[in-house]
Order: structure tokens, then C-alpha cells, then sequence
């Protein structure tokens, strides 16, 4: 049969390609021939991988667990030192059944004694009665990270107040030399945390004064990034100021609801450089928009009051550390969540309990997705442009890209109704932070109404809500600071708390 070659049919068929070309364009999705264009400034690959992680566990166990103390002096025997009981499998353990994917160690507190065999001092383990002076709770703890499967990070404090040179140029060579040993000797170390509290009274050889120190120019933050760079390209580092997160701002658990992944930090009045110790970090619990690093927040806080075990503190309550959860990895923030050994060197029985019923009450959460798998309705400017399951997917490096940045609106409906308290979203941050407002609505009984409201979505966000009957969800995505390309969503309920106790 010959194809009718009539003007009129021509016409017809190029208004259908015209049509279908238009729809596709409207559509935009990942199968797009184009993708999107990168926005602003992006994460590196090794932030990509840290982000994952989304909460590790910090250790604070050193001489302050024998002395009772939150910040030693410096001028502690080494024979203070001395676990009765240390049990780094218990440790390390505890910490990845509870679902914590790796462990940062203080190696070295502001007080100077090294958890290892240091060769540039003998302020350490070696000189402690501990196993005669022959342990390393460096190598044992990141032994135990290996055979558990969870990555092993390390703390070396800037500050030292036990050195006589603390304040001069050796010091730096000697903290130089331990930084060394530590990352080149205890495997791979997916974190380097350089704290921001530095120079002050101490012991310093016996001279015990007040040292002030040059914080814009004492430590070489450049050539110390270096070495981190050359003996464990892998690894992020930590700082007030980055370079590849930054501090919160506050150790009480909580980033803003608005928090974008990047950040320009500035230095505090006064101060030439934004370095560990002269930051205005207070601006690190919203970053900055369009800032000029990727630079995510992480939120360290205790599970006690304390960051050393104190056995007169007991773990926050289930409750506490739920709202922490949702107010650091639920706003796109890491959490690093300290739980200190005891001075028999394991972790309590109290805090242990506390963190499998937090995993308890997370797993029962996760489990609950009310529309895996299931198609969001897009609409832009009233008019029906995609229905994809890619939001739903359970995939995070798929995603929706709108063609264009104006106003979406993304509705799923659930197969029937049911009681949800909680909605996730996450960007597909490989293009860039983008989304600056939305709004969340609920179906119940056939009306809606808002639960929600926000800014920032970034790597992860989780918005909680009362337990609402729902029969769809609507998110409308109001502006952006480049089309919107979302990665993620799922609607769940998480457990009542009294339920998991
Ligand atoms: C602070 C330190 O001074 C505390 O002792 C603790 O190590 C905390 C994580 O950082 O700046």
C-alpha cells in the first residue's frame, strides 16, 4: 500500500512531530536526551560518599575517662590510663548494629596523651600500665571498624596542652608528624576532625600558663590539608570552615530547617581567615545560599551531657535522640553522634539499649514506605506533564529533571487510605543544590490541606507531621535556583515512641 503523499496529510503529520517533540520537551525526566546543566558549586566525589553515610559515631575516649574530667589539663600521669576491661569489638560492635556506618576516635584530646604508640612522644599508651605499656587503641579500634564493615575516622587535637613547644613552630612540625602516623598507619580514614578549640591555660612542660596563640596565621591549614589530601585522598575533613564540612554550629543536635549544603564561612570580628577557631560558625546551622564551597553541615553531639563518659550522666531519652535525627540527617546534615566508652573501656549497657531502640524505631520507619514504586502525577502551570514512577524507585541516582525552573506540582496517590507522619524528599545533589521553597499537601477525605512548608531539600529532607489519614500527597515545588531535578521521595510512618521501648 502506498502512503497517501497529499499536502494535507504532510501537514498532519508534522503537526504530530511537532506535538510530541513539544510533550517531550514539557515532560523532562531523566530519560531527556540532555541532562540538566550542573548549578553552581558541586560536591565532590568523596563528599558524595560521605553524604551516603548520612550518621557515623564519635568516640571520645581518652585520659579524660580516667580523670573524670571534659578537658584535661595536660599535666596527667600516663598511668592514669588504664581500661580494666577494653573491648574495642564491643565498642565498634554496638555502634554498627545500631546502624552507624563508621567511627571517629579522639586519638589525641586537648590534654596531649596519644591512644597510640606515638614515636614522637612518649605522652602515651606506651607510657601507661595498660597492657604493660604494649596496647594501641588506634590500631584495635580501627581493626574492629574492618572486621564490622564500618569506616574508621580519627580526632587529633590541634590544641595541646601538655607540650612545652605548644605556641612555637616545633609544635606544629611534631602535630605535622602525628597526623602522619596517623593516617598512614592505621589503614584507609574516611574523616580527619580538626577542632576549632585551640591556644588557652594548660601545662605546657610545667610551665603551666596561658598561651595565646595567632589563629589566623599559627596553624598551616593549607599544607595540613595537604597531607590529608596525599595519605588519604578519600577522606573529608572537618573544620569550623570546612574544607569539606563544616561545623553546625551548636553541639546541642540540630541544623535549620533551612539548610543549604553550601556555605561561604567568614571569619568571627576581628579575624583575617574563617579557620578551625575563628569562624562565625553560627552561620553553619542555615550555610549559605549560592555559597562559594559544598561544604554540608555535620551535627556532632553526646548522647550525654558530656562528650566523656561521666558515670553520674545517663544517655539522653529515645525521644531526645529521635528529635536529633530528624533535626540533623532529616534536614540534610551528618550526624555524629558521641557515645563515650567507660572507663573499663566499653560501652555502657544503658547507652547501648538506648541506640538499638533508636535503631528500632528507624527501621520500623524506613520500612513503612506508603508509595514505593508508585507514579507521581507532574503538573506544571495546571497543565499534566509527566507521570513517572522514578520518584519512587528506591533508586537514588535516578531522577526527575523539569525541563524548565517555574512552578511543579507532584501528586501520588496511595492505593488506599492510611495514617502517615512523615514525608522524604532528596535532590539529586550531583547537579547542584536547586530547590529554594516548597510546600507539602495532604489528602484526607477527599480535601486538602498543607502540613508543610520549607526552603532547602538538598542531599535529604524529612518532614514530620502528625499521623494524618492520607489518600495523596501534593508537593509543590514553588522556586528554584535552577529547574528542579529530584532524585527521591517516600511517605512513611514512623512508630509511636512508647511502642519501641
Ligand atoms: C569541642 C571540644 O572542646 C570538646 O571537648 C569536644 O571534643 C567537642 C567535640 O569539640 O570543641
Amino acid at each position: 500500500m502506498n502512503f497517501p503523499s497529499c499536502k494535507r496529510l504532510k501537514l498532519c503529520y508534522a503537526t504530530v512531530l511537532c506535538a510530541s517533540l513539544f510533550l517531550m520537551a514539557l515532560s523532562g525526566c531523566h530519560v531527556t536526551p540532555k541532562t540538566p546543566e550542573p548549578y553552581g558549586t558541586l560536591p565532590s566525589p568523596r563528599q558524595i560518599n560521605h553524604e551516603n553515610m548520612e550518621m557515623y559515631a564519635f568516640l571520645h575516649f581518652n585520659m579524660n575517662t580516667f580523670t573524670n574530667k571534659e578537658w584535661g589539663f595536660g599535666d596527667e600521669s600516663p598511668a592514669l590510663f588504664n581500661p580494666t576491661d577494653f573491648d574495642a569489638d564491643q565498642i565498634v560492635g554496638t555502634l554498627a548494629r545500631a546502624g552507624f556506618k563508621g567511627v571517629i576516635l579522639t586519638a589525641k584530646h586537648h590534654d596531649g596523651f596519644c591512644l597510640w604508640p606515638s614515636a614522637y612522644t612518649d605522652h602515651s599508651v606506651k607510657s601507661s600500665p595498660w597492657k604493660d605499656g604494649k596496647g594501641d587503641v588506634v590500631r584495635a579500634i580501627s581493626d574492629a571498624c574492618r572486621k564490622f564493615g564500618i569506616k574508621f575516622g580519627v580526632y587529633l587535637s590541634p590544641w595541646d596542652r601538655n607540650r612545652a613547644d605548644y605556641g612555637t613552630a616545633s609544635y606544629i612540625t611534631y602535630y605535622k608528624n602525628q597526623l602522619r602516623e596517623l593516617l598512614s598507619g592505621y589503614g584507609d580514614i574516611f574523616e580527619v576532625w580538626f577542632d576549632g578549640a585551640n591556644g588557652g591555660s594548660g601545662y605546657y612542660g610545667g610551665s603551666r600558663e596561658v598561651r595565646k596563640i595567632d589563629k589566623d596565621n599559627y596553624y598551616p591549614w593549607d599544607s595540613l590539608y595537604h597531607i590529608v589530601r596525599t595519605l588519604q585522598p578519600n577522606a573529608v575533613m572537618f573544620s569550623d570552615a570546612g574544607p569539606d564540612l563544616r561545623w553546625v554550629g551548636n553541639e546541642k543536635g540540630y541544623a535549620n530547617d533551612t539548610c543549604w549544603e553550601t556555605y561561604t564561612p567568614v571569619p568571627k570580628a576581628g579575624f583575617q581567615h574563617a579557620y578551625a577557631g575563628n569562624t562565625d560558625a553560627k552561620q553553619g546551622e542555615t550555610g549559605t545560599m549560592n555559597g562559594k564551597y559544598w561544604m554540608p553541615a555535620e551535627v556532632d553531639v553526646s548522647i550525654r551531657r558530656g562528650w566523656f563518659y561521666h558515670a553520674d550522666q545517663q544517655p539522653k531519652s529515645l525521644e531526645k535522640l529521635i528529635d536529633i535525627y530528624f533535626n540533623s540527617v532529616g534536614k540534610g546534615a551528618l550526624l555524629n553522634l558521641n557515645v563515650p566508652p567507660d572507663s573499663t573501656g566499653r560501652i555502657s549497657q544503658e547507652d547501648s539499649v538506648r541506640l538499638m531502640e533508636f535503631k528500632k524505631y528507624l527501621d520500623e520507619g524506613y520500612s513503612s514506605n506508603y508509595i514505593s514504586g508508585d507514579k507521581a502525577t507532574i503538573t506544571r502551570s495546571g497543565v499534566r506533564t509527566v507521570s513517572t514512577s522514578v520518584l519512587t524507585d528506591g533508586k537514588a541516582d535516578t531522577y526527575w529533571a523539569a525541563p524548565v525552573d517555574t512552578t511543579y506540582s507532584i501528586v501520588i496517590r496511595l492505593d488506599k487510605p492510611v495514617a502517615v507522619n512523615c514525608l522524604m524528599m532528596q535532590e539529586y545533589i550531583r547537579l547542584g543544590q536547586r530547590i529554594d521553597s516548597y510546600s507539602i499537601e495532604l489528602e484526607t477525605a477527599g480535601r486538602w490541606q498543607q502540613v508543610a512548608a520549607g526552603a532547602t531539600i538538598g542531599y535529604k529532607k524529612l518532614i514530620r507531621f502528625p499521623d494524618t489519614p492520607t489518600t495523596a500527597v501534593k508537593i509543590t515545588l514553588n522556586s528554584a535556583l535552577a529547574s528542579p531535578v529530584l532524585a527521591e521521595m517516600a511517605l512513611y510512618r514512623f512508630p509511636d515512641i512508647a511502642a519501641v521501648h
